[in-house]
């Protein structure tokens, strides 16, 4: 009954990151308990970003609505948010936040294994026009079992165990890799589920996007005005590449994972470490790139090899189509040799 208008077997997130741990008998299901604590953090985002325009919940902090309750900024409220889903899950050990200064070292009772890193709502400046945004994730294994410290998410991406993001627009989608490969799946309000839409991702060998603020064009290092002039006036007679820059990094990243180009947020003389923070921005979608069979790159190493020294560190990114970024990295390479 192929005609039926409810497919019934449904591939739900839970099931699919449970068939996942199925490859590995050792696990005791530690990890499926954490992504589902991070997927009801996704769920009650993507309810609340929707409500925002409705009731007025974009408001900046401390003013107070009809109620008269204090306002709390979406930003803010997804943190709290994820902080309460995380440390509950008790599988978590320390979480740094975009929201937070300092790293949260969780209470012995309710320690787990596991390292989040996370940035709860992505793109917040864009909420009042109706851009879309998302939450950034990546998880981290505790190094050696022994007292949870700072040094545990002060790791290389290349360690990460799984990332992920969740785009709040048109529709719910929240994309995730745990190391073998990148799927998409799509909420369906209808039944409160994160429903398989987008099975293994595979990111295009080659693009014909880039996408860069280029407003910043006048603080841009050799190497990266050498390459966006390449995709504006190609030499070799070949289209020049479109441009298409939202402003929020989750929108930007999920259109390149699916319809290939680069992504660019270049150091320039203003920031020279760029504008990204690598633990909760830089890491996870490196992470998913390269899942995706693409790469990232900081202008001086692959992405995902740098070790941060501070948690809200920053980095130069260049991430996408594996050829593009190859461009980007001959650049760069032609320059140290000058
Ligand atoms: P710019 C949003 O504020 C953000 O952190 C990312 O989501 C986005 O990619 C970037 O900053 C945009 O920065 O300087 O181009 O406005």
């Amino acid at each position: 009954h192929a005609a039926d208008a409810f497919r019934t077997d449904l591939m739900t997130i839970t099931r699919f990151v449970l068939n996942e741990q199925s490859k590995h008998p050792e696990s005791r299901g530690d990890f499926s308990i954490l992504l589902s604590h991070i997927v009801l953090g996704c769920k009650f985002v993507c309810a609340a970003v929707n409500k925002a325009g409705l009731a007025k919940l974009i408001g900046l902090a401390g003013e107070t609505n009809v109620q008269g309750e204090e306002q709390k900024k979406l930003d803010v409220l997804s943190n709290e948010v994820f902080v309460k889903a995380l440390v509950s899950s008790g599988r978590t050990c320390i979480l740094v936040s975009e929201e937070d200064e300092e790293a949260i070292f969780v209470e012995p009772s309710k320690r787990g294994k596991y390292c989040v890193v996370f940035d709860p709502l992505d793109g917040s400046s864009n909420i009042d026009c109706g851009v879309s945004i998302g939450t950034i994730f990546g998880i981290y294994m505790l190094k050696d079992g022994g007292e949870s410290r700072l040094e545990d998410v002060l790791q290389p991406g290349k360690n990460m165990l799984a990332a992920g993001y969740c785009m709040y627009g048109s529709s719910c989608t929240l994309v995730l890799s745990t190391g073998s490969g990148v799927n998409g799946f799509t909420l369906d309000p209808s039944l409160g589920e994160f429903i398989l839409t987008h099975p293994d991702i595979k990111i295009p060998k080659k693009g014909k996007i880039y996408s860069v603020n280029e407003g910043n064009a006048k603080n841009w290092d050799g190497p990266t005005a050498k390459f966006v002039e390449k995709c504006k006036f190609p030499k070799d007679g070949s289209p020049a590449k479109s441009l298409r820059y939202i402003g929020s990094m989750v929108a930007d990243v999920h259109r390149t994972l699916l319809y290939g180009g680069v992504f660019l947020y270049p150091a320039d003389k203003k920031s020279p470490n760029g504008k990204l923070r690598v633990l909760y921005e830089v890491f996870p979608m490196s992470f998913l790139m390269e899942q995706a069979g693409g790469q990232s790159f900081t202008g001086k190493e692959r992405a995902l090899d740098l070790v941060p020294k501070k948690i809200h560190e920053r980095s130069p990114i260049f991430l996408g189509s594996y050829d593009d970024v190859e461009e980007i990295k001959a650049l760069y390479a032609a320059e140290e040799k000058a």
